[in-house]
């Protein structure tokens, strides 16, 4: 049976919401973060060697990065293609990959800069002008696509949606959806779903 590696607090909480959308059957094991740099522990690096997560283990076969993560659990779970438009519409397809890759590749870096400034006691104005900056372009982004919708391709749920929230629910917790009502919407109604709730009763945020 496929294994996730879960870490709390983090981004592998969204792949445990995907795995309870998709109905699959997993198992789940849990890592702590060390309480003072808030790292990973070396138990994870035993089962790849970046010792990040989300990771998952199919019999033999570990993969790594959520997006890629998610793309696997759509081939492997989702066959009727609920999630994912078909590549043979190839540019719907293109604009999912787009959502689906976005959140990792563009949104977060700045989210993160943001988190580990409100640990230093001088934040450097030049990163904090740039994460800040960065960060508003991106949330504006988001809110624009999603418009009045409910997910971010529309009216039904893809794989972009467990990326975006992501990074959407790190945006709250660093203070940054305030101007963002819809985006708050947006993630209040994604975790208030069941298979959110059942990935909670698995695993702890
Ligand atoms: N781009 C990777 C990022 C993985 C990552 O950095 N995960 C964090 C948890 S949210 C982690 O494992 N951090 C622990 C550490 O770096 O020590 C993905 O999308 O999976």
């Amino acid at each position: 049976m496929l294994t996730i590696h879960h870490l709390r607090i983090g981004r592998s909480i969204f792949t445990v919401w995907l795995l309870e959308e998709l109905g699959a059957e997993y198992n789940l094991k849990e890592y702590l973060r060390d309480p003072v740099t808030m790292r990973a522990g070396d138990d994870l690096k035993e089962i790849h060697p970046l010792g990040k997560s989300p990771v998952i283990e199919d019999g033999d076969f570990v993969l790594s990065e959520s997006g890629a993560i998610t793309s696997y659990l759509l081939e492997k779970y989702d066959t009727d293609m609920n999630l994912s438009p078909a590549r043979s519409d190839l540019q719907a397809w293109a604009r999912y990959s787009q959502w689906l890759h976005y959140s990792e590749a563009s949104v977060f870096a700045p989210l993160l800069i943001n988190m580990l400034l409100m640990r230093e006691s001088t934040p450097s104005p030049l990163l904090s002008g740039f994460s800040q900056a960065e960060i508003t372009l991106h949330l504006d982004h988001i809110a624009q696509q999603l418009g009045e919708n409910e997910f971010i391709l529309g009216d039904k749920i893809s794989g972009a949606d467990f990326g975006i929230s992501y990074a959407v629910a790190m945006a709250q917790r660093l203070g940054q959806l305030e101007n963002h009502p819809t985006l708050q919407a947006y993630i209040g109604r994604n975790m208030a779903r069941p298979a959110f709730q059942a990935a909670l009763g698995r695993a702890v945020e």
